[in-house]
């Protein structure tokens, strides 16, 4: 198996490019310190520098511009193996559009190494100013020069607690300040100050580097907080999300030949979803399959709550309802909200509150007052009106299903069944 991160010297970027020597001296790096390519995962974004992608004979990860840090958090939170490195690639620009992904990386101190590589420009997309750029820095959006300052993105950084930061310029062997982030067990960073002689140097033909450098306002140098390194799997412990939901025994059935979609439309705080709820339980109980789906506004608290319920003796393929074979309505906003279903339906049932006019429809009109026992039940009322008329899901499976959730209170339950047998 080949020891060597590259596999090529001739690197796509332009002649001169600062990429060039980043990446060599990359290799440089981790060949000194032994790590096999395969122990390296190399994570790309969009830029110039992203191109490397195909020359490298490690893992290689290539995401959306600006994202590369937040995709090597997520392959360092998935991995946890300290003898993997992971090394993400990012461009000035990509570092200030994805600057948040890089704050974060910080705070939790996530064991892996950012380099960034800062040719004061958007190389790619054809030298425009990134939030990296330095004032009076030249660039094809600011032909006068940027007028203002670039992030100081190594401070920021440590403020926010990474490891190790360093600030280089990108110019002879720099393999020995990169193996010193590469060492680092937690979060480091090292933003490599370089140029992009096609758009940087014709853009800014009479200055030096060096005073490119100066006029950052940027000291080189390097800043360590001691602190450990970020832990993934913290806290307790789930194997899976669902062994802690309660199983529901199948032990009624449904007469139900067909597939069925209800919609269950009332008020906020009526207890619509609750009633939903229950539905789709007592119809797994007996034997069926169920989709849910519930629509309210943002402000929860006010407005319509409406559920959307599948019920099926076979597998369902498809969740949506667009008109429904059965609707219960139990409140005006409820109507409001399902009223253009409700006078397409052509077919079907609809419950509805005897306070409220009822739409033209084509379905069955079953009338009720489902809200005698006040507003706040009326769902949970409508919901056991629906049962005791149809032979969807039975009574006793919604009763068996109240009594294991203890949701709704045994008094409410006995009071509806009174109205519901008289
Ligand atoms: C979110 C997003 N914004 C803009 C672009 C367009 N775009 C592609 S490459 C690029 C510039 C990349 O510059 P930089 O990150 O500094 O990397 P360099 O090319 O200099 O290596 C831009 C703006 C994009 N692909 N995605
Ligand atoms: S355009 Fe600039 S950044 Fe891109 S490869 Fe060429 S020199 Fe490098």
């Amino acid at each position: 198996m080949t020891t060597s991160i590259l596999n090529t010297t001739a690197l796509p970027f332009c002649k001169g490019c600062g990429h060039d020597i980043i990446a060599k001296n990359i290799a440089k790096a981790l060949e000194r310190m032994n790590i096999k390519p395969l122990d390296v995962i190399s994570v790309t974004d969009i830029g110039c520098h992203g191109i490397i992608d195909k020359a490298l004979n490690t893992h290689t990860v290539h995401g959306l511009h600006g994202r590369s840090p937040a995709l090597g958090t997520g392959i360092a939170f998935g991995i946890d193996d300290p003898s993997k490195k992971i090394i993400v690639f990012v461009g000035d620009g990509g570092a200030t559009i994805g600057l948040q992904h890089i704050m974060e990386a910080s705070r939790l101190n996530v064991n892996m190494t950012v380099l960034i590589h800062n040719n004061f420009l958007y190389g790619m997309t054809g030298g425009q100013t990134s939030g990296l750029t330095p004032t009076g820095f030249a660039t094809t959006t600011s032909t006068d020069g940027n007028p203002f300052s670039g992030y100081d993105i190594c401070a920021m950084a440590s403020a926010a607690g990474a490891a190790y930061v360093s600030r280089i310029t990108g110019i002879g062997d720099i393999s020995g300040n990169l193996e010193k982030a590469f060492n680092v067990k937690g979060f480091s960073l090292v933003e490599i100050m370089e140029i992009c002689p096609s758009y940087g140097v014709k853009l800014n033909q009479k200055r030096k580097f060096s005073e490119i450098v100066e006029s950052t306002g940027k000291p080189l140098g390097e800043w360590v907080n001691d602190r450990n390194s970020f832990v993934p799997y913290q806290g307790k412990k789930t194997s899976d999300m669902f062994s802690r939901l309660p199983k529901i025994s199948k032990d009624f059935k449904s007469d139900l030949a067909n597939p069925i979609s209800i919609i269950l439309s009332g008020s906020a705080g009526e207890g619509v979803q609750l009633a939903a709820g229950l539905i789709s339980k007592a119809a797994i109980r007996s034997n069926l399959y169920v989709t849910q789906k519930g629509s309210y506004p943002v402000t929860v608290g006010v407005g319509f709550s409406t559920a959307e319920i599948n019920l099926s003796p076979q597998d369902i393929n498809f969740h949506g309802i667009d008109i429904p074979d059965l609707a219960i309505i139990t409140s005006t906003d409820g109507l409001i909200h399902s009223k253009n279903r409700v006078e397409r339906m052509t077919g079907g049932t609809l419950f509805i509150d005897t306070s409220l006019q009822v739409p033209t429809t084509k379905a069955i009109v079953i009338q009720h007052d489902f809200r005698q026992l006040g507003a706040r039940d009326s769902s949970i009322y409508a919901t056991f009106y629906f049962a005791s008329k149809t032979n969807v899901i039975s009574v006793d499976a919604l009763m068996k299903t109240v009594e294991e959730e203890g949701k709704t209170d045994k008094m409410l339950i006995d009071k509806i069944m009174e109205r519901l047998n008289n």
